[in-house]
């Protein structure tokens, strides 16, 4: 049986009475599922009430975003020694709502990669085409393009801690889902490439799906031999969702 990691990006939803409820059903369920890592990635504000409420579960603890400097003068950010105060041990790094709504630049997504493995934080990449680039063919150069600037930014020793989350942005809350040939189609190709760049260092690196993942979707694309895992928006708000994703496949 593969190994299985699935990430709730909660986004910016919740309060601490929902999160109180929602955690509770998700670590009555956790430690069922064989082989899955479960991950959940709050908004900062609620770090403190998620880590103690974590606490003694095997859920890992995740943050949504990190600063892409150390310290010092940047209003509003948080750094990956601070999350590492928090136990931390995923961020998530270039989401697409990241990259258009805040213009987040690969150097940043870059700096921010390399300040979470140096605070051991494993960072989770997102990747992923527009509608029109994949209507005029162009998913397969947008996504290996995405991933090999970030390389060349961070170096293949720092790049092998990366966990990649392929998230096509027409399927990211729209309801509309890759289908699994889509998805596997895709992470085969990321798959080949990496080991092509580094047959070594990149075999093992756990590739994600996201975009719309639910409960009725899950299993079909966990049964993808390239798909590790989910990274999962709104169905990780509900917790009966969020249980059968979980033990998807
Ligand atoms: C993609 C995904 C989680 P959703 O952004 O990152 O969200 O499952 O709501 O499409």
């Amino acid at each position: 049986m593969k190994h299985k990691l699935v990430i709730a990006n909660w986004k910016m939803n919740g309060d601490f009475s929902s999160n109180f409820s929602l955690l509770k059903s998700i670590v009555a369920f956790a430690d069922k599922p064989q082989n899955t890592q479960i991950a959940v990635c709050p908004p900062f504000v609620y770090l403190s009430q998620v880590y103690d409420l974590l606490e003694s579960s095997p859920i890992a603890l995740g943050a949504q975003n990190v600063g892409f400097a150390e310290k010092g003068a940047y209003t509003g950010e948080t750094s990956a020694s601070m999350l590492q105060e928090f136990a931390c041990q995923y961020v998530l790094v270039g989401h697409s709502e990241r990259r258009t709504l805040f213009k987040e630049s690969d150097e940043h997504i870059a700096e921010k990669i390399k300040l979470a493995v140096a605070h051991n934080q494993t960072p989770v990449l997102c990747i992923g085409e527009t509608l029109e680039e994949r209507a005029s063919n162009e998913t397969q150069t947008v996504i290996l393009s995405q991933i090999k600037t970030i390389i060349d930014k961070v170096g293949s020793e720092v790049f092998k801690s990366v966990v990649i989350a392929y998230e096509p942005i027409w399927a990211i809350g729209t309801g509309q889902t890759a289908t699994a040939e889509q998805a596997q189609q895709i992470h085969a190709l990321i798959r080949a490439y990496l080991r092509s760049l580094e047959p070594i260092l990149f075999d093992e690196m756990t590739i994600l799906y996201g975009g719309s993942v639910n409960e009725n979707n899950a299993d079909e694309l966990f049964a993808q031999n390239d798909i590790d895992g989910f990274l999962v928006g709104g169905a990780s708000l509900k917790a009966a969702s969020f249980e059968k994703i979980c033990f998807a496949g």
